[in-house]
């Protein structure tokens, strides 16, 4: 546990995770100082954080204020590259991401999920096999719950979902068990190449030892090159081929075979859909099965786990179309799976905030799939181009539009997915609210075509 009595900490992002640190750093008698680049007037949650007595630095981040500081702890959502953060590490100053100052507190064994899909759903099936079992046990991370809030606890597991953005600002950080579900083109906003966002998903295995697991997605070439110089050992997992040892997935059974013993799990009885959510439930039972729980009770626990909110959720049967919330897909590979799962015609309401990935592998995948594509946002313009001539492709100035054009264009026996590809910041908070939108305006569709026109 490290002493903080004293110290002058920056802590940079005042939003959640900003905000917990802060009073994190507060208890822990560190004189604190917030800095945020928007107004007091929009850090309305931060007001009692203030009144405790931490210095607020609103409005942009004062150099003087950092020039001052002992330690630095960033937010997830804050680029390294910032100036201010570059002058202080520049001068020797330790700049250090949340996880890395919450790992620092914790005893208990932690279970790092990361990966460009899938965490979220991953993370929760981890936590549900863990309670199950009878462990007292924190799940959070990217997810929500900062894992600095999981310190003023005694756990016996932590389930912590890891964004790459959190890896970039790790030293010490070491899970027991680290899950690298898949890898495809995300987050190219925030760095420079692809290059440069798998440096930072690598990291998640720089201090795992031999006493340490990877649970690796052994169908992905560059989760397995990326964990390649790894010491830790590693268990795979493939939903194509048969593995002599760890978790394949062979027709509706998914099969572990370990140390000469074979278990068959029939996938007809989980409730999560779709080959990716195999691959997911495959990733998850790893952990707890190496640990000793019994398999039944892992195997109940992610029969039980009915899916997130916003990931191919069916919405609505209406005149014979299905109606289904994907707001979670942010990313083309996500969207590519999603789709994969669906049987033409589809029509595909997609876009938003773009991320600077290339659209090609979702031209691929909807050439002969997606009958109509409805595009809203900021990326519209670009994903046109992208995929022209794969399906008819109209714009929408507003969800409410793409809804009611989606139930003019989709024939019965075809489904509606609101799949984006793209974040939803130029249009919504949050994928949440994107998503609620979406049900809502789908929910209240009335009840026959001919009402609608
Ligand atoms: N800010 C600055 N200066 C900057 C950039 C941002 O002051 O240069 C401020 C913003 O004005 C804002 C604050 O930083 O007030 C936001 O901080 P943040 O973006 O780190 O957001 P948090 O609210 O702390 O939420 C973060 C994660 N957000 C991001 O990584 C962008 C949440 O993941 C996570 O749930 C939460 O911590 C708890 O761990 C969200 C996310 O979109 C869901 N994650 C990405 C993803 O899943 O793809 C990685
Ligand atoms: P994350 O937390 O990594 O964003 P989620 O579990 O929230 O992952 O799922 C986000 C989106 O990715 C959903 O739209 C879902 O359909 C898709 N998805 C989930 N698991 C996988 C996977 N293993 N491979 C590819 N896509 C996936």
């Amino acid at each position: 546990m490290a002493g903080y009595g004293g110290q002058r900490v920056v802590v940079v992002g005042a939003g959640r995770t900003g905000r917990s640190l802060a009073d994190f750093f507060l208890r822990r008698g560190a004189r604190v100082i917030l800095s945020d680049s928007r107004a007091a007037a929009q850090l309305p949650d931060c007001a009692s954080l203030v009144a405790q007595g931490v210095v607020a630095d609103f409005g942009g981040h004062s150099p003087h204020l950092f020039a001052s500081a002992d330690l630095v702890a960033v937010s997830p959502g804050v680029t390294l590259t910032l100036p201010v953060i570059e002058a202080v590490r520049y001068r020797g100053v330790p700049v250090l991401g949340e996880i890395e100052i919450a790992f620092r507190e914790l005893q208990a064994p932690l279970v790092g999920i990361t990966g460009t899909n899938g965490k979220s759903t991953t993370t929760c099936l981890l936590g549900e096999v863990f309670r199950a079992w009878g462990r007292k046990t924190f799940v959070g991370g990217n997810l929500g719950t900062p894992l600095i809030e999981a310190v003023e606890e005694d756990w016996e597991w932590l389930i912590a979902e890891i964004s790459s953005f959190q890896l970039e600002a790790v030293e010490s950080f070491r899970p027991r068990y680290g899950l690298l579900l898949n890898l495809s083109p995300d987050h190219l906003d925030r760095y420079p190449d692809m290059d440069a966002y798998l440096a930072a998903k690598q990291r998640l295995f720089a201090n795992m030892t031999e006493s340490d697991v990877a649970v690796l997605n052994g169908d992905d070439p560059q989760v397995l090159s990326l964990a390649g110089d790894a010491v830790c050992r590693k268990v795979l997992f493939s939903s194509s081929r048969s593995l002599p040892q760890g978790m394949s997935l062979e027709g509706e059974h998914l099969v572990w075979r370990w140390r000469g013993t074979e278990r068959r799990f029939n996938g007809a009885e989980l409730r999560l859909c779709g080959r990716h959510n195999r691959e997911n439930v495959m990733a998850a039972m790893i952990p707890p099965l190496l640990e000793g729980c019994p398999p039944i009770t892992v195997w109940s626990a992610v029969c039980a786990f009915g899916g997130l909110d916003h990931r191919m959720v069916r919405v609505r049967e209406l005149d014979g179309v299905a109606w289904y919330d994907d707001s979670k897909a942010t990313n083309v590979g996500s969207v590519v799976r999603s789709l994969d799962g669906l049987a033409a015609p589809v029509t595909l309401i997609a876009g938003g905030r773009d991320k600077g990935g290339d659209y090609a592998p979702l031209a691929k995948a909807a050439e002969g799939k997606v009958a109509h594509l409805i595009l809203i946002g900021e990326a519209a313009e670009r994903m046109s181009r992208a995929l022209a001539g794969r399906a008819v492709i109209h714009r929408s100035l507003s969800l409410e539009q793409a809804v009611r054009l989606a139930r003019q264009l989709t024939p019965a026996g075809g489904s509606v997915l609101l799949s984006p590809a793209c974040s939803s910041f130029d249009m919504f908070r949050s994928y949440g609210e994107r998503g609620e939108l979406f049900i809502r305006q789908v929910q209240q569709l009335p009840e026959s075509a001919e009402e609608a026109t």
